[in-house]
């Protein structure tokens, strides 16, 4: 019997995720069988359009509805919709896999994460940079000690399409709708990818000091430029932070949403006692390596079959990209929901990520290094 599944929202992630379901029967044949069953939306002409679109066989205006006709809820809307359908669907026992960040604050996290431990149903969160195969191969490469002991992580996510003012406002600028700008947008996939990197090694994130900076505090609100209505930003353009680990171990993180010439460059770095590694998102099949001893890095390109995932693809040097993402994700997460298993990232690993965000807001507030709580 196939997996009904429910998805709301149908735009960027939408395509996303329906993309992804597509994909997985030819490529993952041990994949659970799946229908896209309802698309939830607001705007009935537009919903009915994107379901034709990304092949839904029904539609729904309210998502109470979606959660009572389906196997799985995919909450794909904006931040400020993340909490109330996934606690609904989770206190009904339906999946829920939610994108990130987990939620605008971090006390819809902790009410999200709560419905998920007392749900009998399992919870995901969308931090999808996880499932590059070049980032599991890190992983594995971290976690057999070729590094060593972790020193220090270095984690940037620079994009620029909020340069121009005329870029129109949006829900992503507005504190009450977002939570934050490019610190939760931006930032959680950095943490995230940190956290899942070297937690195991280098322990949680347990201090933070840092900044949140708006450099353009008012856009236009409509996107022809035609009118002279202006909307404030109440978030974020960049942020920069300082971590420490457990271990010791020293985090930096940024994010820029005005990066001028840099589109969608999410970078990590690791450096330990016996090597070091870097990863860039825009050259996402390959990650470059040194270890003890070596003169310079080397660059591996992570496309042989034996690497995660690949051998579903192609052949070596037959590049993967951004969109093969969201299909390693989606195979994970249904193949637990399937499988009654288990699923990272969690809701619990969601709520991580929001306690390191909150705690760089509030030392912004403060101006000082603040324990993450
Ligand atoms: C922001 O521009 C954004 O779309 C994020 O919201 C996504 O999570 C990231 O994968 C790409 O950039």
């Amino acid at each position: 019997m196939a997996l009904k599944i429910g998805v709301l929202g149908y735009r960027f992630m939408g395509r996303a995720h329906s993309n992804a379901f597509a994909r997985l029967p030819m490529f993952f044949p041990d994949a659970p069988d799946l229908e896209r069953h309802t698309l939830v939306g607001r705007d009935e002409d537009a919903l009915a359009d994107a379901a034709d679109r990304l092949d839904f066989a029904t539609t729904a205006t309210d998502w109470e509805t979606a959660i009572d006709d389906v196997d799985v809820f995919y909450n794909l809307g904006p931040n400020f919709v993340h909490p109330e359908p996934s606690i609904a669907a989770l206190e009904s026992d339906v999946p829920v896999f939610c994108e990130k960040p987990l939620a605008p604050t971090l006390e819809d996290a902790e009410r999200m994460a709560g419905a998920a431990e007392e749900s009998d149903a399992i919870a995901g969160c969308a931090f999808n940079y996880r499932f590059v195969p070049a980032i599991q191969y890190a992983k594995n490469l971290i976690e057999a000690g070729e590094l060593g002991a972790i020193r220090q992580v270095r984690g940037k996510y620079l994009q620029d399409w909020g340069v121009d003012p005329a870029e129109p406002w949006s829900w992503r600028m507005d504190e009450e709708l977002a939570g934050s700008g490019a610190l939760g947008d931006l930032g959680a996939h950095t943490i995230d990818l940190a956290r899942f990197l070297v937690g195991d090694r280098a322990g949680a994130i347990e201090r933070i000091s840092g900044q949140l900076r708006t450099f353009v505090d008012e856009r236009p609100v409509d996107g022809d430029g035609s009118g002279n209505e202006t909307r404030e930003v109440t978030v974020d353009d960049a942020y920069s932070a300082q971590a420490e680990f457990a271990n010791g171990a020293m985090g930096t993180f940024e994010a820029s949403r005005v990066a001028d010439g840099h589109k969608n460059d999410h970078t990590i770095a690791i450096h330990g006692t016996e090597g070091s590694l870097r990863f860039s998102l825009e050259r996402l099949n390959e990650l470059e390596l040194l270890r003890d001893g070596d003169r310079g890095y080397e660059t591996v390109l992570v496309t042989d079959a034996d690497d995660p995932y690949v051998d579903h693809w192609w052949p070596p040097g037959h590049v993967l990209g951004w969109e093969h993402t969201f299909v390693h994700e989606d195979y994970e997460f249904l193949s637990a929901v399937a499988g009654d298993g288990a699923f990272h990232p969690s809701f619990a690993d969601g709520l991580a990520v929001q306690r390191a965000l909150d705690a760089i807001e509030r030392s912004d507030d403060r101006g000082e290094w603040v324990a993450v709580e």
